[in-house]
């Protein structure tokens, strides 16, 4: 489906409920932003609701105060649920249940694994963001692209490309980085607020799970583990996944890097987080669990213990390793 669709089901309709995944991160967030903004001077009603709470590196983006997190019952007068960076329904998390008869679903995400769930779908799977998407839209839409709209589109490349070094960075993105920062956008704050302010309790508590990293034995397979005792009690106020996957990345001969991690909310329950260097595929993987992403970054939820889950998910990679 084009973006023509998406611009005709914006200009047929008033008032937008906007959505993205839980565990929200840059692309997320900056997408959800920039995507409201747009609206707002559309002349439109929009609000953002979210089942998770907005992490502190993300604060400095102005309009995060505006965004709403999930209550049980909460009355939201919507005609289109907007969800951005979604490969399926289920990554919104309650939000998703807002949805009645009549109302209609904007699905804009550029995952490889869109279930194509919504009425409206509009899926770039080559596209390094949706930031990228939603900035094609006001490109589009003939929308001006003010000082705090160019942030959040610029935290949402930035994050998504790992600072433009993913295989998902395009000349496009680049370009786009180039149009962003001719709005005086200051960079370095936006690079210090999201990856240099990582708090001294919570860098303490990730060399506690760096000091248990494990590999398998060809050394290809990078393995971390938090299990639920070690989480209940603290606070991790910034993005754990990205930032421990990110570390593990770094290791030479590294193939796949996989965090498991027992979720404190839904016990017998692990989220797994995977990046590859290229080689795996591990939006294979995570399908093939019930999750999906890309190819290089990909998720799951496995039903069971931590050893069962890492028995299978470690045997999957090592299927395509051979
Ligand atoms: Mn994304």
């Amino acid at each position: 489906m084009s973006i023509q669709k998406v611009i005709d089901c914006i200009n047929r309709n008033k008032k937008f409920l906007i959505t993205s995944h839980q565990n929200l991160e840059g692309d997320a967030l900056g997408s959800e932003i920039a995507f409201y903004r747009l609206l707002k001077k559309k002349g439109k009603s929009a609000l953002i609701v979210n089942q998770d709470p907005t992490s502190e590196e993300y604060t400095f983006l102005k309009d995060t105060k505006a965004i709403s997190r999930y209550r049980p019952k909460m009355k939201v007068d919507f005609d289109v649920l907007v969800l951005l960076d979604c490969s399926d329904k289920s990554r919104p998390g309650k939000v998703y249940d807002l949805v009645s008869p009549g109302k209609t679903v904007l699905n804009i995400d550029h995952h490889i694994s869109n279930t194509k769930f919504g009425e409206v779908n509009w899926v770039l799977s080559d596209a390094s963001s949706v930031a990228e998407m939603v900035y094609r839209l006001y490109k589009a839409m003939r929308v001006k692209i003010d000082l705090d709209s160019a942030r959040a589109l610029y935290t949402g490349i930035l994050t998504d490309t790992g600072s433009f070094r993913y295989i998902n960075t395009s000349s496009f993105t680049h370009q786009m980085a180039a149009e962003l920062m001719k709005h005086k956008l200051d960079i370095l704050e936006i690079y210090r607020n999201i990856y240099e302010s990582v708090s001294y309790s919570d860098m303490f508590l990730l060399s506690k799970i760096f000091s248990r990293l494990e590999k398998d034995a060809s050394g290809k397979i990078i393995i971390f583990q938090i299990r639920i005792n070690f989480l209940r009690q603290k606070k991790v106020s910034f993005d754990l996944t990205e930032n421990i996957l990110n570390f593990g990345r770094l290791i030479r001969g590294c193939q796949a890097c996989v965090l498991f991690r027992e979720q404190v909310s839904k016990p017998g329950q692990i989220r797994v987080n995977f990046r590859s260097q290229g080689k795996v595929d591990v939006n294979r993987i995570a399908k093939f669990f019930g999750g999906g992403g890309h190819k290089t970054a990909s998720g799951c939820t496995i039903i069971g213990s931590l050893k069962q889950a890492r028995k299978m998910v470690v045997s999957k990679i090592k299927e395509q390793l051979k």
